[in-house]
């Protein structure tokens, strides 16, 4: 059996504030785009209640919980109030979607200071750093993802006859991207790597497709790390929404998947580490994955899972 997961001990680190993250700038085919243009913001301090709302202060990057308010689990607080101020990004199926992240040590009010952070000629081509010689924090850390969890992204079309600027997510929403964990035998027993943890370096690049065949039309575009919920520790949700407009000639809509906040409930499939099914019986959360052709259940490959037969044989791995 799989021995207690390194993920219990990152999990703990989690709790601090520096381990919190939004997702605050996109690149479209590869061009980045100024934060929060086409992305609803959603580092309001303020928790809202389900009716919506305003209860208790937090942090601006704290993490939404399952039970908060319904359009705060879709596309983070107070994401609504910022809705008509963003702008809608026109794109066309194929075209490729980027997320990065800004960590919780890097203020919103610290945006705009170059030494703080760096939205141009970063390395590699990504979307923020911070890389200046005099930077008081040279790490890379304010771009790291310090969870365990997966990275995915969701399509929501906009209802017919509705706005994207007034639209809260309430309907479906089908899953288009999913990176999440890499069985490594040599790190036996904690053999599950997640990808955007990636040992809490710095995360690979999270670029989604438009699939082909999506339907033309205004859509939120989801992006969300969730924390694995264990030991009495609900699950952590960091969601943000771009505003986008797909230009195609296809017709119709998006298969149905998933409901928000239904789909990210605590005890949902993906939500949780549930010791029993551990790794071997582990889906991803958030509904089934979309091709542009197939919607598949979206689980690591089983086949690596397989560890019930006791410890790798580490010499052939
Ligand atoms: C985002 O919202 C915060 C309040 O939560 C505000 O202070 C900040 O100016 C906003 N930023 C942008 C770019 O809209
Ligand atoms: C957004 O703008 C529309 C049209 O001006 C208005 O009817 C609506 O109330 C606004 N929504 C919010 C949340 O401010
Ligand atoms: C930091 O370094 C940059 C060049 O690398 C320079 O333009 C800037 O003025 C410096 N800032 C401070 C506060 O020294
Ligand atoms: C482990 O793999 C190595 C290399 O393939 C092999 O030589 C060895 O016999 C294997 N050991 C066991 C216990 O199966
Ligand atoms: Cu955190």
């Amino acid at each position: 059996m799989v021995s207690l997961p390194k993920l219990a001990i990152l999990l703990a680190g989690a709790s601090l504030s520096q381990a919190h993250l939004v997702f605050v700038r996109l690149a479209h085919n590869g061009v980045w785009q100024p934060p929060l243009r086409f992305i609803r913001n959603n580092t309001s301090p303020f928790q809202e209640d389900p009716s919506g709302g305003r209860t208790a202060e937090s942090w601006w990057a704290s993490p939404t919980w399952p039970t908060d308010a319904p359009n705060s689990v879709r596309c983070g607080r107070d994401n609504m109030g910022w809705a008509n101020k963003t702008d809608v990004l026109k794109v066309k199926p194929g075209d490729t979607m980027e997320f990065v992240l800004t960590g919780a040590s890097l203020e919103p009010w610290t945006w705009d200071n170059e030494d703080l952070v760096q939205w141009d000629n970063c390395p590699e081509g990504r979307g923020a750093c911070n890389t200046r010689s005099n930077n008081t924090d040279k790490s890379i850390r304010p771009f790291k993802v310090i969870h365990p969890g997966s990275v995915i992204m969701h399509l929501s079309k906009v209802p017919a006859g509705q706005d994207v600027h007034a639209y809260d997510g309430s309907g479906e929403w089908v899953k288009i991207y999913t990176l999440g964990l890499e069985i490594r035998k040599d790190l036996w027993p904690d053999v599950v790597y997640w990808l955007p943890l990636n040992g809490a370096e710095l995360p690979p690049r999270f670029i989604a497709t438009i699939p082909k065949q999506t339907p033309g039309g205004q859509y939120l575009l989801r992006v969300d790390q969730s924390v694995l919920g264990q030991y009495g520790v609900d699950p952590q949700i960091y969601p943000s929404c771009a505003q986008i407009e797909v230009v195609s000639e296809v017709t119709g809509d998006l298969p149905k998947a998933v409901k928000i906040p239904e789909a990210l409930q605590k005890d949902s499939p993906g939500m949780a580490y549930v010791p029993e099914h551990w790794p071997n019986g582990y889906t991803y959360p958030g509904g089934p994955l979309w091709d542009g052709e197939k919607l598949e259940q979206d689980y690591p490959p089983h086949k690596d899972l397989s560890l019930e037969d006791g410890p790798p044989n580490l010499s052939s791995a």
